[in-house]
Protein backbone atom coordinates (compact mmCIF):
# COMPACT_ATOMS: atom_id res chain seq x y z
CA UNK A 1 0.00 0.00 0.00
CA UNK A 2 1.20 3.54 -0.80
CA UNK A 3 0.57 6.36 2.13
CA UNK A 4 0.46 10.14 0.82
CA UNK A 5 1.08 12.43 3.58
CA UNK A 6 -0.33 14.77 2.54
CA UNK A 7 -1.91 19.07 3.28
CA UNK A 8 -4.57 20.36 0.83
CA UNK A 9 -3.19 23.13 -0.81
CA UNK A 10 -0.05 22.39 -0.83
CA UNK A 11 3.28 21.11 -2.89
CA UNK A 12 1.61 17.25 -1.56
CA UNK A 13 -0.81 18.40 -4.49
CA UNK A 14 1.63 16.92 -7.11
CA UNK A 15 1.95 13.96 -5.58
CA UNK A 16 -1.97 13.35 -5.94
CA UNK A 17 -2.05 14.69 -8.78
CA UNK A 18 0.59 11.71 -10.29
CA UNK A 19 -0.64 9.00 -8.17
CA UNK A 20 -3.66 10.05 -10.12
CA UNK A 21 -2.30 9.39 -13.38
CA UNK A 22 -0.74 6.34 -12.31
CA UNK A 23 -4.01 4.83 -11.63
CA UNK A 24 -2.28 2.74 -8.64
CA UNK A 25 -3.90 2.34 -5.36
CA UNK A 26 -3.28 4.77 -2.26
CA UNK A 27 -4.70 6.20 0.69
CA UNK A 28 -3.83 10.00 2.15
CA UNK A 29 -3.16 10.49 5.08
CA UNK A 30 -3.95 14.45 6.29
CA UNK A 31 -1.25 16.10 8.34
CA UNK A 32 -1.11 20.13 9.32
CA UNK A 33 1.81 22.00 8.32
CA UNK A 34 3.44 24.98 9.05
CA UNK A 35 1.69 27.63 6.88
CA UNK A 36 3.57 30.97 5.43
CA UNK A 37 0.65 32.77 7.45
CA UNK A 38 1.63 31.55 10.63
CA UNK A 39 -0.69 29.25 11.03
CA UNK A 40 -0.85 25.01 11.28
CA UNK A 41 1.93 23.20 12.63
CA UNK A 42 3.80 20.45 12.57
CA UNK A 43 2.00 17.25 13.23
CA UNK A 44 3.69 14.14 15.06
CA UNK A 45 1.80 11.76 12.24
CA UNK A 46 3.90 13.01 9.59
CA UNK A 47 7.29 10.86 9.17
CA UNK A 48 8.83 13.67 7.24
CA UNK A 49 12.22 14.52 8.75
CA UNK A 50 11.01 18.07 8.62
CA UNK A 51 7.68 17.80 8.92
CA UNK A 52 6.56 19.11 5.86
CA UNK A 53 4.52 17.31 2.94
CA UNK A 54 4.82 15.25 0.86
CA UNK A 55 5.82 12.16 2.49
CA UNK A 56 5.18 8.98 1.03
CA UNK A 57 5.41 5.57 2.74
CA UNK A 58 5.48 2.32 0.14
CA UNK A 59 6.27 -1.14 1.24
CA UNK A 60 7.85 0.19 4.89
CA UNK A 61 10.06 2.36 3.40
CA UNK A 62 9.70 6.29 3.78
CA UNK A 63 10.56 8.79 0.55
CA UNK A 64 10.88 12.74 0.93
CA UNK A 65 11.54 15.25 -1.56
CA UNK A 66 9.27 15.50 -4.97
CA UNK A 67 12.37 15.37 -6.62
CA UNK A 68 12.78 11.91 -5.06
CA UNK A 69 9.35 10.99 -4.77
CA UNK A 70 8.18 11.40 -8.66
CA UNK A 71 10.78 8.96 -9.90
CA UNK A 72 10.02 6.70 -7.17
CA UNK A 73 6.67 6.11 -8.27
CA UNK A 74 7.31 6.41 -12.03
CA UNK A 75 10.13 3.65 -11.46
CA UNK A 76 7.66 1.64 -9.63
CA UNK A 77 5.07 1.95 -12.16
CA UNK A 78 6.78 2.22 -15.50
CA UNK A 79 3.68 0.78 -17.45
CA UNK A 80 2.27 4.04 -17.02
CA UNK A 81 4.39 5.47 -19.57
CA UNK A 82 4.94 8.71 -17.42
CA UNK A 83 8.59 8.87 -17.80
CA UNK A 84 11.22 7.14 -20.00
CA UNK A 85 12.76 4.24 -18.49
CA UNK A 86 16.61 3.71 -17.57
CA UNK A 87 18.30 3.18 -20.03
CA UNK A 88 15.68 4.92 -22.44
CA UNK A 89 16.50 7.96 -24.30
CA UNK A 90 15.05 11.28 -22.32
CA UNK A 91 16.28 9.67 -19.21
CA UNK A 92 18.58 12.29 -18.73
CA UNK A 93 16.29 15.04 -19.67
CA UNK A 94 13.86 13.72 -17.27
CA UNK A 95 15.79 13.42 -13.98
CA UNK A 96 16.87 17.24 -15.35
CA UNK A 97 14.08 18.94 -15.29
CA UNK A 98 12.86 17.13 -11.53
CA UNK A 99 15.42 18.28 -9.78
CA UNK A 100 15.23 21.68 -12.10
CA UNK A 101 12.08 22.31 -9.59
CA UNK A 102 13.13 22.06 -6.45
CA UNK A 103 16.85 23.18 -7.39
CA UNK A 104 16.30 26.01 -9.32
CA UNK A 105 13.31 26.99 -10.14
CA UNK A 106 11.49 27.36 -6.79
CA UNK A 107 15.01 29.36 -5.10
CA UNK A 108 14.75 31.37 -8.10
CA UNK A 109 11.35 32.53 -8.25
CA UNK A 110 11.37 32.74 -4.04
CA UNK A 111 14.80 34.88 -3.94
CA UNK A 112 13.18 37.66 -6.44
CA UNK A 113 10.07 38.24 -4.62
CA UNK A 114 11.75 38.24 -1.50
CA UNK A 115 14.22 40.73 -3.20
CA UNK A 116 17.16 38.72 -2.54
CA UNK A 117 19.89 40.06 -5.03
CA UNK A 118 21.08 37.39 -7.41
CA UNK A 119 25.00 36.06 -6.43
CA UNK A 120 26.11 35.05 -9.44
CA UNK A 121 28.94 32.20 -8.58
CA UNK A 122 27.38 31.43 -4.93
CA UNK A 123 23.89 30.67 -5.38
CA UNK A 124 23.27 26.89 -6.78
CA UNK A 125 20.53 28.28 -8.93
CA UNK A 126 20.10 30.56 -11.84
CA UNK A 127 18.29 34.33 -11.64
CA UNK A 128 14.81 34.38 -12.01
CA UNK A 129 15.08 35.94 -15.29
CA UNK A 130 17.42 33.05 -16.59
CA UNK A 131 14.96 30.70 -15.59
CA UNK A 132 11.81 31.88 -17.53
CA UNK A 133 13.35 32.79 -20.47
CA UNK A 134 14.70 28.84 -20.34
CA UNK A 135 10.92 27.51 -19.63
CA UNK A 136 10.02 30.06 -22.57
CA UNK A 137 12.14 29.03 -24.94
CA UNK A 138 12.04 25.17 -24.40
CA UNK A 139 8.17 25.13 -24.46
CA UNK A 140 7.89 27.78 -27.07
CA UNK A 141 9.45 24.59 -29.30
CA UNK A 142 7.87 21.48 -27.55
CA UNK A 143 4.46 20.82 -26.64
CA UNK A 144 6.18 19.26 -23.27
CA UNK A 145 9.03 19.59 -21.09
CA UNK A 146 10.50 15.95 -22.85
CA UNK A 147 8.76 16.86 -26.26
CA UNK A 148 5.00 15.33 -27.59
CA UNK A 149 4.57 12.87 -24.93
CA UNK A 150 3.12 14.51 -21.60
CA UNK A 151 5.64 12.89 -18.42
CA UNK A 152 5.42 13.45 -14.75
CA UNK A 153 8.40 16.33 -15.45
CA UNK A 154 5.09 18.06 -16.57
CA UNK A 155 4.03 17.55 -13.14
CA UNK A 156 6.14 18.74 -11.05
CA UNK A 157 7.02 21.35 -13.28
CA UNK A 158 4.20 22.67 -15.39
CA UNK A 159 2.05 22.49 -11.85
CA UNK A 160 4.79 24.76 -10.18
CA UNK A 161 4.49 27.24 -13.31
CA UNK A 162 0.80 27.40 -12.85
CA UNK A 163 1.20 27.77 -9.24
CA UNK A 164 3.59 31.08 -9.80
CA UNK A 165 1.95 32.31 -12.69
CA UNK A 166 -1.24 32.83 -10.63
CA UNK A 167 0.44 33.62 -7.54
CA UNK A 168 1.76 36.46 -10.01
CA UNK A 169 5.75 35.45 -8.86
CA UNK A 170 5.90 34.56 -12.06
CA UNK A 171 5.50 36.57 -15.70
CA UNK A 172 2.98 35.23 -17.78
CA UNK A 173 3.63 34.92 -21.53
CA UNK A 174 1.57 33.50 -24.04
CA UNK A 175 3.75 30.12 -24.31
CA UNK A 176 3.54 29.46 -20.35
CA UNK A 177 -0.06 30.13 -20.51
CA UNK A 178 -0.76 27.65 -22.97
CA UNK A 179 1.66 25.15 -21.82
CA UNK A 180 -0.09 25.11 -18.47
CA UNK A 181 -3.20 25.00 -19.90
CA UNK A 182 -2.34 22.19 -21.96
CA UNK A 183 -0.73 19.96 -18.56
CA UNK A 184 -3.75 20.88 -16.23
CA UNK A 185 -6.73 20.14 -18.65
CA UNK A 186 -6.51 16.72 -17.97
CA UNK A 187 -9.44 14.26 -16.07
CA UNK A 188 -6.17 13.53 -13.02
CA UNK A 189 -5.60 16.83 -12.19
CA UNK A 190 -9.15 18.09 -11.80
CA UNK A 191 -9.61 15.20 -9.68
CA UNK A 192 -6.59 16.54 -7.47
CA UNK A 193 -8.11 19.98 -7.69
CA UNK A 194 -11.31 18.22 -6.40
CA UNK A 195 -10.55 16.53 -3.79
CA UNK A 196 -8.76 19.20 -1.99
CA UNK A 197 -11.29 21.34 -2.41
CA UNK A 198 -13.39 18.90 -0.19
CA UNK A 199 -11.03 19.25 2.77
N1 LIG B 1 11.78 20.56 -1.02
C1 LIG B 1 10.53 20.01 -0.54
C2 LIG B 1 9.60 21.13 -0.18
C3 LIG B 1 8.45 20.65 0.66
C4 LIG B 1 7.75 21.83 1.33
O1 LIG B 1 8.37 22.84 1.68
N2 LIG B 1 6.45 21.68 1.54
C5 LIG B 1 5.70 22.71 2.22
C6 LIG B 1 4.24 22.70 1.77
S1 LIG B 1 4.04 23.45 0.21
C7 LIG B 1 5.68 22.40 3.70
O2 LIG B 1 5.46 21.27 4.08
N3 LIG B 1 5.90 23.41 4.54
C8 LIG B 1 5.88 23.25 5.96
C9 LIG B 1 7.14 23.75 6.61
O3 LIG B 1 7.95 24.41 5.94
O4 LIG B 1 7.32 23.46 7.78
C10 LIG B 1 9.93 19.10 -1.63
O5 LIG B 1 10.10 19.43 -2.81
O6 LIG B 1 9.32 18.07 -1.29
Amino acid sequence: MITLYHAPQSRSGSIVWLLEELGVPYETKTVTIKRADGTGGRDPANPHPHGKVPALVHDGETVFEIAAIIPYLTDAFPDAGLAPRVGEPGRGEYLSWLAYRPGVLEPAILMRRLNVPHVQGAMGWAPAEEVEALLNRVLGERKYLLGDAFSAADISVGGTVNFLMTMKMMNETPVLKAYTARVTDRPAYRRMMERDAKK
